[in-house]
């Protein structure tokens, strides 16, 4: 499934800077040495396997500006899904900014009047901490003004720090098929592994693409932190020649699982129980990975529709491939025979290992 994402924006306000950090694999620092664009840099990018970004990088520069308003019309501005517009906070020349954004969803308008419309208050980190908001505010005000009839969604981000990553999930989020049957999914894994919350990550580019909270966090920014910080991990774990797998972070108040988990993604999930011994969790997190790869996969069993069936629902606890390790005792009589002996195993490992029993 082929999705065409347009990138515009006034030259220098930082469209190939982000596309190349969040699917290329550059860090922030590299972006100054990118050159202007000349006219448009397509790129394809496989985003969980079914899904290819069809992105399509457009050089701001004036003169090219005025082609894609004129000759280059049609071709650029038909069958565009997304049309995501960067503004450079700092820009001195808002009214020629927003001339060409207006220029920009008339042509939208005509050719592609289903498209979702994301504009990015971009280079943030160069406006005072304090005034963020503020600014913040007023574009978004003007510019869901200067939308109409049309909706967009504003976002706040900088290349050096995780709004990046909160802007770029929430507009992939839109694009991923089946994505309910995911989260549906996930909150049921979430549910029989007693998590306080399950995040996917989608494998090369890190963006979250699903997540399931059980328990309220004060930090509503976690998710695209960890985003960062993890990806950002990774990239040093490539450029020593190594391939990051998996880690466990754990403290007195928590345990945080990041795993490889199917073709196409990460998974990290958090425990807060400490009864719960990570060998567990691995388990369950291993056991869980066909059934999301399955799901993952539109052509395989159907999966999408399992899902919702009682019956599926079941054999996710206590049949077919996928068993899990649950702490809870109503759940043990669902268990088959061969999963209590292995639970009975992993009690004895448990009270063998912790201290505090
Ligand atoms: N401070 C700051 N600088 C940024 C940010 N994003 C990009 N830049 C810098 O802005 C400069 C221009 O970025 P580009 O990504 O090449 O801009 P562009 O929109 O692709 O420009 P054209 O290709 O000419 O349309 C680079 O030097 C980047 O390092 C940001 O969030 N903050
Ligand atoms: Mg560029």
């Amino acid at each position: 499934m082929k999705k065409k994402v347009l990138l515009m924006g006034k030259s220098g306000s930082g469209k190939t800077s982000m596309r190349s950090i969040i699917f290329a694999n550059y860090i922030a620092r590299d972006t100054r040495r990118l050159g202007a664009t000349i006219d448009v840099e397509h790129s394809h990018v496989r985003f969980l396997g079914n899904l290819v970004l069809n992105l399509w990088d457009c050089g701001g520069q004036e003169s090219f500006m005025e082609q894609y308003f004129a000759s280059q019309k049609d071709n650029i501005f038909r069958n565009v899904e997304v049309l995501i517009y960067v503004f450079d906070v700092e820009s001195r020349e808002l009214d020629k900014d927003m001339h060409y954004y207006q220029s920009c969803l008339e042509a939208i308008l005509q050719n592609s009047p289903d498209a979702k419309i994301f504009c990015l208050v971009h280079k943030m980190d160069l406006v005072a901490e304090d005034q963020r908001d503020i600014i913040f505010k007023e574009r978004e005000e003007d510019l869901k003004r200067l939308s109409k009839p049309l909706e967009c969604t504003a976002f706040r981000t900088s290349i050096w720090d995780e709004t990046l990553y909160r802007a770029w999930s929430s507009i992939v989020y839109q694009l991923i098929p089946n994505v309910k049957a995911l989260e549906h999914s996930l909150n049921y894994f979430a549910n029989v592994v007693d998590a306080d919350e399950v995040l996917l990550f989608e494998r090369a580019t890190f963006l979250v693409i699903s997540h399931c909270q059980r328990k309220q966090h004060r930090d509503s920014h976690r998710f695209e932190k960890v985003s960062n910080i993890i990806k950002q991990f990774k990239l040093s774990c490539s450029k020593l020649g190594a391939k990051f797998s998996s880690m466990e972070v754990r403290n007195s108040i928590f345990a945080a699982f990041i795993d490889t988990f199917t073709s196409n993604t990460y998974v990290m999930v958090i425990m807060s129980d400490p009864s719960i011994p990570s060998e567990a969790t691995l388990i369950n997190i291993r056991n869980a990975r066909k059934y999301f790869e399955e799901l993952e996969n539109p052509n395989s069993m159907n999966a999408a529709n399992a899902i919702h069936s009682a019956h599926a629902a079941r054999g996710m606890v206590n049949g077919g491939s996928s068993h899990y390790y649950s702490h809870h005792p109503h759940q043990h009589q669902q268990l088959p025979q061969q999963f209590l002996q292995q639970q009975q195993q992993q009690q004895q490992y448990h009270n063998a290992n912790n201290p505090y029993h």
